[in-house]
């Protein structure tokens, strides 16, 4: 990023960035200006797999390397920048599909032990869901309880980590053609753990030396992941705390209250969250507030675990990932809650400047300077309880420097797939087909999914926010996860009024009949395994081919930057989808392995990574195979027609 450029679009990001600089706070903003990124591990040219390295490799010099002088960039083992780019890559994968997947992990096992009784405070909420899942799983229903049923298939569900031999439960969800493409690709994974664990072994030192074959194993993980560990997580989430409805709410640091206690609940589990938000509730709680002189308590969320209650309670959003240290720059944060992922350790550090309690939950994710409180789920209340006492017990120790930003903005969240279909097709016959109808009429010309994270190496929310309005100015509907979503929540785009004021003509009719905003929150990270669900939902529906890569759709994380955004981006691509990162790429420092990812991928599994950090040029490549794929289909002309008509109809309206 050149100097000049502005470290975000959001106001209140830039207010509390300037606060944090007259408070002597040091904030990722600073530090991404001070540490460049090391210019050889950036391209996946550096490996440290072994006590013989770290070997840097360097880059291959102008265009025609000799046979003979690339034998020369090697590891002191003889590894090649092609293997080292790619098992640095898969190893990307490994982390990634290991953190959503140990998340969907601690859900089953919460989920048996809800059923079981031993989690009080934990019920069955979707009994319909539940239902359903024990059809597709094969679970006996006949007169049992819903608990009995739940065990059975929390029992499968934790059995889907350690699985040895044959096919996760969840693929057979998938079109059939994809199945297909998967068995033959070798890549339909075994079990969740097994792939991830033999992601590290083959990336030892010494095992798998041919970048192709390490690279099939990074999409058989991430297939775990976006099919297997997310899957299981976001179905018992589900199934334990309530399927998400349309739920209206708002959004950034502006929701934090000046006379309330401000409880802010970072990370990614919504286990213990969920918990916390009935303590906050609790008239008991509410009243010893009152007493330490509050008018209440006001929950506000960042990253994931803020999908997570915002999409099933509509507690409001405080800010993504990069808005995590300035939540606490505003002095006005009395306790802040952490579980697992996206956590900056300088958290602690900054709360030193303020009162604010840094309280960390998980025995996997602990800090130094935090106090830890940890997650039991068989006295989950009790530890909310706690956890709630302590915001509120530190209430009065605020401080006189306090800023409370005063943007907030309004959004719609809370479209699970389930919900989509009925607002499309109405209860009694939930289907897709509106949906389908206005691709193939060209209404719509085709989805996007744009998800993932922050980057302060580029403008933050910027990226995410042009690429978002390039796309549905070009009746391209969109639907988000993860810190992507806020961002676009953020500037205004998750109303229902956005759909007259950024989208094409088409779009905006079909927002306007249906009464959606132009852009729809899906939820948090492991949800994107509903974008999955909603696609093959798409292609079930019928007239846009016969698997997930015929679909004019399109995905992106223009402002990436965790292992989990490679792994989702995999398995993204592994399922057939158009996939373009920003930012920047990490296997730039092997041709092969980038050739490989960007167009081979493409013949085997129908979807293909692209990099581009231009949003716009970016969103315009996702158009183009959009377009691609309307042509395949031969619904190309449908969409000339619609806008002739539209043309026309304004040529009328001038009149
Ligand atoms: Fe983390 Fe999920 Fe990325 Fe945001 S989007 S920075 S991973 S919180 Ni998942
Ligand atoms: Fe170097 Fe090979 Fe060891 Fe990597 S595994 S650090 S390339 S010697």
């Amino acid at each position: 990023m050149a100097e000049k450029e502005p470290k975000s679009i959001d106001q209140t990001t830039l207010e509390l960035i300037e606060k944090a600089a007259i408070d002597g706070c040091d904030i990722a903003f600073d530090r991404a200006d001070s540490m460049k990124p090391c210019p050889i591990g950036s391209v996946g040219s550096c490996c440290k797999n072994c006590g013989m390295g770290p070997c840097r490799v360097p880059l291959a010099k102008g265009k025609e390397e000799t046979p003979e002088e690339k034998k020369k960039r090697r590891g002191i083992c003889g590894a090649t920048a092609e293997t080292i780019a790619a098992r640095n890559f898969i190893r990307m994968v490994a982390g990634g599909a290991a953190a959503h997947s140990d998340h969907g992990r601690g859900v089953a096992e919460l989920f048996i032990a809800a059923a079981k009784g031993e989690a009080p405070g934990y019920q069955i909420r979707d009994e319909q869901k539940l239902l359903a899942l024990a059809l597709e799983w094969g679970v006996d229903i006949g007169n049992r309880t819903n608990e009995e049923i739940a065990v059975d298939i929390g029992e499968k569900a934790l059995a889907e980590f350690g699985r040895q031999e044959g096919e996760l439960l969840f693929l057979r969800r998938a079109p059939l053609k994809r199945q297909d493409i998967w068995r033959q690709q070798g890549v339909a994974p075994r079990g969740i753990d097994r792939e991830i664990v033999e992601i590290m072994h083959r990336t030892h030192i010494g095992v798998d030396q041919e970048y192709q074959n390490l690279l099939k194993q990074g999409v058989r993980a991430a297939i775990a992941d976006g099919w297997g560990g997310s899957m299981i997580a976001t179905e018992l989430q589900d199934i334990l705390f309530g399927t998400p409805a349309p739920v209206l709410s708002q959004v950034n640091l502006g929701v934090l209250k000046e006379d309330e206690v401000n409880i802010i609940i970072h990370g990614h589990e919504p286990l213990l969250s969920e918990t916390i938000v009935v303590a906050a509730a609790d008239p008991e709680i509410i009243e010893m507030a009152k007493s330490k002189g509050a008018k209440g308590i006001n929950l506000a969320g960042i990253c994931c675990t803020a999908n997570e209650i915002l999409m099933r309670h509509g507690v409001p959003l405080a800010g993504n990932f990069l808005q995590q240290e300035l939540a606490l720059v505003t002095g006005a944060v009395d306790a802040m809650v952490v579980d697992i992922q996206c956590i900056m350790q300088s958290l602690p550090d900054i709360a030193q400047c303020y009162h604010t309690k840094i309280i960390t939950t998980s025995p996997k994710a602990k800090m130094k300077g935090a106090l830890h409180i940890e997650f039991d789920e068989h006295k989950a209340m009790e530890g909310a309880r706690e956890i709630v006492k302590t915001a509120i017990e530190n209430f009065p120790n605020r401080g006189s420097n306090v800023k409370i930003p005063k943007e907030r903005q309004d959004l719609i969240a809370g479209f699970s797939h389930e919900t989509v279909n009925y607002l499309l097709g109405g209860l009694f016959r939930a289907s897709y087909r509106p949906l389908n109808d206005n691709i193939i009429n060209g209404r719509i010309r085709g989805v996007a999914g744009v998800v993932g994270c922050n980057n302060p190496r580029v403008t933050h929310d910027d990226v995410h926010v042009r690429m978002i309005k390039e796309l549905i100015k070009n009746d391209v509907l969109v639907i988000q996860t993860g810190c992507s979503a806020m961002a676009a929540a953020k500037a205004g785009l998750m109303v229902p009024e956005a759909a007259a004021q950024y989208a094409g003509e088409g779009l905006a009719e079909v927002c306007e009949t249906v009464g959606i905003p132009p852009v729809i929150h899906m939820g948090s990270c492991v949800d994107n395994s509903r974008i999955l669900i909603a696609a093959t939902a798409m292609v079930k529906d019928g007239g846009l081919g016969d698997d997930i890569s015929d679909l004019p759709v399109a995905g992106a994380a223009p402002e990436w930057m965790s292992e989990k955004a490679i792994s989702i981006g995999q398995y993204f691509v592994a399922s057939g989808v158009f996939t373009v990162f920003g930012v920047t790429w990490p296997t730039t420092g092997s041709k092969e392995v980038t050739d490989f990812l960007f167009k081979d991928m493409e013949e085997m599994y129908g979807g293909m990574w692209a990099f581009e950090p231009d949003p716009i040029q970016a969103a315009h490549m996702m158009i183009e195979h959009i377009d691609k794929k309307r042509k395949a289909l031969g619904i190309d002309k449908a969409r000339e027609r619609v806008l002739y008509d539209m043309a026309m109809r304004r040529e009328l309206d001038a009149v």
